[in-house]
């Protein structure tokens, strides 16, 4: 057994802030080759300082959300260990999004085809302008439910409902894993 003292060491800072934090982000793209935006976006968030022990499910082709005249998208969820506070890793996600999802397009950036979001932080609850925290769609959307189950089984939300609980509501949709 690991001394208490070594336990709560790895866990806290001398002033009583938890040092890293258990976070899921959610990665999506399905316009300019979205595997390989996936891909980037990975690799990029595995080099991010302030962060450790990164694992991501495997990459799934989803039905679009809302109007269907739009290509399946790809969509994964990354696991990983943050220091940084909330904000700051949504600093961070964000400019990934904007370094790597836009296409230079007739000397003028096209739109925005990544997406990056917190799904869960911890057993944190934010709720601010630009932060919302367990993510609001998460419940509902089967390309995050079905890939955070497959990195952690047993995983509860702030408010001690089961992830795998959820699932009840919603049905895979054609989700499938591509690779
Ligand atoms: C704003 N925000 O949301 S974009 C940002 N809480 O500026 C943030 N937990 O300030 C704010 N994480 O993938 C509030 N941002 C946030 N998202 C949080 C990040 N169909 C947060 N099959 C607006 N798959 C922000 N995706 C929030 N259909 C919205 C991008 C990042 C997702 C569009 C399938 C998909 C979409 C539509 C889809 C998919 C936008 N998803």
């Amino acid at each position: 057994m690991v001394a208490p003292n070594v336990v709560a060491a790895t866990k806290q800072r001398t002033n009583n802030t938890v040092a890293f934090e258990k976070v899921y982000l959610g990665l999506g793209a399905n316009l300019n080759d979205p595997i390989s935006q996936l891909k980037q976006a990975i690799t990029a968030l595995e080099q991010l300082g302030g962060t450790r022990a990164h694992r991501c499910s495997a990459l799934y082709a989803s039905k679009p959300m809302g109007p269907q005249d739009q290509p399946d998208y790809v969509n994964a969820v990354m696991e990983l260990e943050c220091e940084l506070p909330p904000h700051a890793l949504l600093d961070a996600t964000q400019a990934i999004e904007l370094k790597l999802g836009r296409v230079r397009k007739e000397e003028r950036w096209g739109p925005r085809t990544l997406d990056i979001d917190i799904i869960l932080f911890g057993d944190k609850q934010l709720d601010d302008e630009r932060l919302t925290v367990p993510h609001y769609g998460m419940k509902e959307r089967e390309f995050v439910l079905y890939p955070l189950l497959e990195l952690a089984p047993e995983l509860a939300l702030p408010d001690g409902t089961s992830v795998s609980s959820l699932t009840t509501n919603v049905p895979r949709n054609g989700l499938e894993q591509i690779q």
